[in-house]
């Protein structure tokens, strides 16, 4: 399935190679160079100084907004008057824009004229303010009222043939009110179709802690890494992706707990880090945050835990009974002796060549973990994206199980969530799969009978849609087309369906490339009031350690056309199902308390919802790991066995991962510099190996092609710049979305089903 038919131009993002700028790479994170950064998104958005600055100060405080960036929670109590980074900044200043997309703007904006436009140019040209829609065919986007916009959507949902052929995608950022209505409206309606963005994301995470410890969550709190005595960050750059973290990672490394980094990229602020709010420490030059580094290949995590692991079990062999804990592993655990012999079977010539690491590197990662009575293990996406990743994460639990490392303070399993409520979507139900507790409480408490086969994730839609099985896509929130593999496969699939629509609060290339007809139906963003019949309202959402806390907007809505993502939800559900659902959808619209309500009396935990939400910092999710009643089929935590993932790579093949700059949020390009990269002026870049240059007769700021291989299947991506880089050799990074066009659809990880985007088969070509 490499190409379409006929790949519909634009999919493939604009060639900016010739902006590209060659700088140093960054010493450390942070700095004053973030400073003058927020206060450059501000101007370079049309923000306002004094709307900005409004905005950024009610930044995750207890009555304020909820950072729409990262999942990091904030430190119940004791916040600082200033709780954002330099990312929320950016991330703030994209929403709160003075530009405005009007009917008068589509009018003269046909779709060829904007798909040729960058993605940072299209999330450059402001609010979406009214709705819009596409005829089938048409070149412009035409105004359409919110009444005729539903009613489109109820034609099409009620000309399906099967509610089957309908499928809603949820993008992380949504709020537990507005997805508990979705998946019910969803369900109501006869489908389990509902993919989201943790299919791509964290998908293998949950999958890999669920069938080990039975909750497919983390297991730390933040409180807990003040205690640890080590910390392991394992595929994972939270200087860009999750700098509030960098906070809690300084206060370790300056009270002597150690940090292991285990990275293919040496990324800086894994090495140094200064906090920009804290004028002695721009004066310093920050502090050190690794104590050991290791620059593992592409994939080869799984051989490194394998190689700790097996001289941890060498020094048990040792000194008997003073290494493992075994009390714990008696009493908690099931399956170690599988894993000891699988261990004693593992050489150690696989796992030096297959993590590139020598054994004495190892060596010394073994004797941190010997060292500390309390280890955190971190992780994301460079353990996510892999076909082995949930055999990958789970050699994170064994390690962590052998030293009784779970349910102890200080101590503990941290998949570090990408979106702010990625994981509270899917407490609220957002899932294709099927929980019958849940469904039967949802059944009995609003008459109905729920689909009971599950429904499609993410990969699987586009797989339907390319069939031509899905009329009715809806998209709350996300950008379908850009996160998803195979961009031109993906942009056939999705010009596939009769109608899509699109609940956005700004343009994208998404929105461009519709093969039927398109609605967009621009909601209001998390930093705006949100006024319903009954009054101002406020959203909850849970971070990546459980805390389900409540956002407010602060400012006045970019138009008085918006309407919140809970009344669209709520409206086209009552519009959809008429009087086939008892749900009494404008009432809950009205009054968030009411949905509130419903979440408590369906969703395990939300005892006193709104009460307990309106204090202070929220509430923490139940999570039987933490206290070591591990909810697997056995009542134990397992440990597991998997071989070492493989990559037959022939002649001339590349492992390729594709990450994210410093200047974007997913498919969101805030700007076009990778500061700390020393990557400037556009994106169109490859990392690699100076030998990998040299072998290959190139140089660096060469142009080259890269061509994905995928089971005889080619695909490729033109006019790359060549840039040197400090990556093991075979290994090459470039920057997600530009080179999703390469990812194949059917490499998946085993189980989790989540796309490979981080180990990439690749070859590289000079360009003509
Ligand atoms: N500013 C900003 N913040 C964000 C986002 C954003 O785009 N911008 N996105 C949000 C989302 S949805 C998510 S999921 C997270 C993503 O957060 P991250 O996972 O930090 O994001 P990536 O850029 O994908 O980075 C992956 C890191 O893993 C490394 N890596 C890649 N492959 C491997 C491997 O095989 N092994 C090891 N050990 N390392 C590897 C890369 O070098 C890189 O440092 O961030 C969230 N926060
Ligand atoms: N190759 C490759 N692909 C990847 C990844 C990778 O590392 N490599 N990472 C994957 C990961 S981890 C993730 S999470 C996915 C992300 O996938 P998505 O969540 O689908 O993508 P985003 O770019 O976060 O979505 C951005 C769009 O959301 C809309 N939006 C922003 N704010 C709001 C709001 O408040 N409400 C509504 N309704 N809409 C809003 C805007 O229109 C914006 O254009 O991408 C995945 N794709
Ligand atoms: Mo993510």
């Amino acid at each position: 399935m490499s190409t379409s038919p006929v790949p519909p131009t634009g999919a493939q993002t604009p060639d900016d190679s010739s902006q590209v700028k060659l700088g140093d790479r960054a010493a450390q994170a942070g700095g004053a160079a973030s400073i003058v950064s927020t206060l450059h998104e501000l101007r370079r958005n049309d923000t306002g100084v004094v709307r900005g600055v409004r905005t950024l100060l009610a930044l995750n405080q207890p009555e304020g907004v909820d950072c729409p960036g990262c999942a990091w929670p904030e430190a119940a109590g004791e916040r600082g008057e200033i709780e954002f980074c330099e990312n929320g900044a950016k991330a703030i200043a994209w929403e709160t824009t003075r530009r405005r997309l009007d009917a008068a703007f589509f009018a003269t904006h046909s779709l060829a004229d904007l798909v040729a436009q960058s993605d940072y140019a299209i999330g450059q040209l402001g609010r979406l303010v009214e709705p819009m829609y596409l005829r089938p065919g048409a070149t412009h986007y035409e105004p359409i009222g919110w009444d005729d916009a539903y009613a489109l959507i109820a034609k099409e949902a009620h000309a399906l043939s099967s509610p089957d052929e309908a499928a809603f995608y949820t993008s992380g950022r949504t709020s537990n009110e507005a997805a508990y209505l979705l998946q019910l409206f969803v369900r109501q309606l006869g489908t389990n179709n509902l993919p989201d963005c943790a299919n791509l994301c964290h998908e293998s995470s949950g999958v890999a802690l669920k069938e080990t410890v039975g909750v497919g969550k983390g297991t730390v709190q933040l409180d807990d890494f003040e205690q640890a005595d080590a910390i392991f960050l394992l595929g994972q750059n939270p200087g860009t992706n999750h700098p509030r973290m960098m906070a809690q990672l300084q206060k370790a490394a300056q009270r002597g707990c150690e940090i292991v980094a285990v990275n293919p990229l040496p990324e800086a602020a894994l090495l140094r880090f200064s906090h920009p709010q804290h004028a002695t420490e721009l004066l310093l030059g920050g502090s050190p945050i690794t104590s050991l580094f290791l620059p593992v290949k592409i994939d080869g995590d799984a051989a490194l835990l394998k190689g700790i692991m097996k001289e941890l079990l060498s020094e048990e062999r040792a000194r008997p009974g003073k290494v493992f804990d075994w009390e714990f592993v008696r009493s908690h655990t099931q399956g170690i002796e599988a894993l000891l012999d699988d261990l004693d079977a593992t050489s150690w010539e696989d796992v030096c060549a297959d993590s590139g690491l020598p054994r004495n590197v190892i060596r010394q990662a073994a004797e941190v973990c010997l060292s500390a009575r309390r280890i955190i293990a971190c992780w994301a996406m460079g353990l996510t994206q892999h076909k082995a990743a949930v055999a990958t994460i789970q050699q994170v639990v064994n390690l962590l199980l052998l030293g009784g490392h779970i349910g102890r303070p200080g101590a503990g399993l941290c998949p570090v969530r990408g979106h702010s409520n990625v994981q509270g979507d899917r407490t609220m139900g957002i899932t294709p799969k099927v929980d019958p507790e849940f469904l039967g409480r949802m059944e009995q408490r609003y008459q109905f009978v729920g689909p009971r086969t599950p429904g499609l994730d993410s990969v699987g839609t586009i797989e339907a849609m390319a069939k031509g099985q899905i009329r009715l896509f809806v998209s709350l929130g996300g950008n379908f087309l850009s996160a998803n593999p195979d961009t031109e496969f993906t942009a056939m699939a999705l010009g596939r369906c009769k109608l899509s629509v699109h609940i956005s609060t700004k343009l994208h290339r998404g929105h461009l490339l519709p093969g039927g007809a398109s609605l967009i139906l621009p909601c209001l963003g998390r930093t705006e009031q949100d006024e319903q019949k009954s009054g101002p309202q406020f959203v909850t959402v849970e971070n990546s350690m459980s805390v389900v806390h409540r956002t407010q907007g602060v400012l006045s809505p970019a138009s008085d056309k918006l309407r919140s993502e809970v009344a669209i939800v709520c409206e086209m559900a009552q519009q959809v199902l008429g009087s086939r659902s008892v749900v009494p959808w404008l009432r809950l619209r009205d009054n968030y308390d009411l949905i509130r309500d419903e979440i408590e009396a369906t969703v395990l935990g939300f005892s006193h919802f709104n009460e307990r939400v309106r204090s202070g910092d929220g509430f923490v999710l139940p999570n039987g790991a933490r206290n070591r009643s591990f909810a697997t089929p056995e009542g134990r935590a397992q440990f597991t066995v998997a071989p070492l993932p493989k990559h037959e790579l022939s002649d001339g093949q590349l492992l390729m991962m594709t990450i994210r700059t410093h200047d974007q949020f997913n498919t969101t390009i805030y700007g076009l510099h990778d500061r700390y990269r020393g990557v400037f002026g556009g994106r169109r870049v490859i990392l690699m190996n100076q030998e990998d240059i040299q072998s290959r007769h190139l140089q660096a700021k060469q142009l080259v092609d890269l061509h994905s291989h995928f089971e005889g299947e080619t695909r490729t991506a033109r006019r790359f710049v060549v840039v040197p880089y400090p990556i093991p050799p075979g290994c090459t990074a470039t920057y997600f979305p530009e080179t999703n066009v390469l990812v194949p659809l059917g490499s998946r990880a085993d189980k989790s089903r989540t796309p490979t985007s981080k180990s990439v088969v690749i070859t590289v070509t000079p360009s003509e």
